[in-house]
């Protein structure tokens, strides 16, 4: 099933558990070879998540501010992006070119994201896909500008969040977990991977 809010489209359960799985076990294997960071902001505070890359691209943040890198801090390359993120892009981006850079968020039970734009790509017009793994997470999303009207929605394991169109540059956020909501992650969690054209 796929709901709309505040312009983004969320396709409910759309991966099934032996896929969310197989998709776990390929996000290790990019973790092994690209290991989770805890990014600094520019104002010099950790994100509350660790987070690494595949693709061609990866994005970071330093003191230097945000911005895709095509190399991990420790200088090595992004593997590539797991098959089934590639195949989930493929079937609900409606865009014919491949993403670039897969984002790979970890939250543990009290890590969140402040409200914020995706625009450090170079092409509006090609949508972010984003995955959620493991425990729920409260999804706020606004309108273009910051402030303003919001509304939320609990993603949870297997829903696949499409933002495009109108909505491409509407501020959203994670405002916090459901710990324990979902066994698929043994320690708990949720992994978060969005999907991204970034030249
Ligand atoms: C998250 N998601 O779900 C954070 N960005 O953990 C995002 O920041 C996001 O879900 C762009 C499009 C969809 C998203
Ligand atoms: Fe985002």
């Amino acid at each position: 099933m796929s709901v709309d809010v505040g312009g983004i489209t969320v396709h409910q359960g759309l991966l099934e558990p032996s896929q969310q799985e197989a998709l776990v076990e390929q996000v290790r294997r990019v973790a092994q070879a690209a290991p989770l960071f805890r990014p600094e902001t520019a104002r010099g505070r950790k994100m509350s998540v660790r987070m690494t890359s595949a693709g061609r691209y990866g994005w970071i943040s330093d003191r230097a501010g945000y911005r895709y890198e095509r190399r991990h801090p420790e200088g090595l390359e992004w593997p590539p992006i797991p098959a089934i993120a590639m195949d989930v892009w493929r079937n609900v981006s409606g865009v014919a070119r491949d993403p670039e850079s897969c984002l790979i968020n970890f939250y543990d039970a009290d890590a969140k994201m402040g409200m914020h734009q995706d625009r450090d790509e170079a092409n509006f017009e090609m949508p972010v896909v984003s995955i959620s793994l493991g425990d729920e997470a409260l999804f706020r999303v606004g309108g273009p500008g910051r402030g303003g009207k919001t509304q939320s929605i609990w993603l949870r394991s297997g829903d696949v969040a499409v933002m495009g169109g109108a909505a491409r540059l509407n501020y959203h956020g994670i405002d916090r977990l459901r710990p324990g909501s979902s066994r698929l992650l043994p320690n708990g969690g949720r992994i978060n991977l969005t999907l991204r054209v970034v030249d």
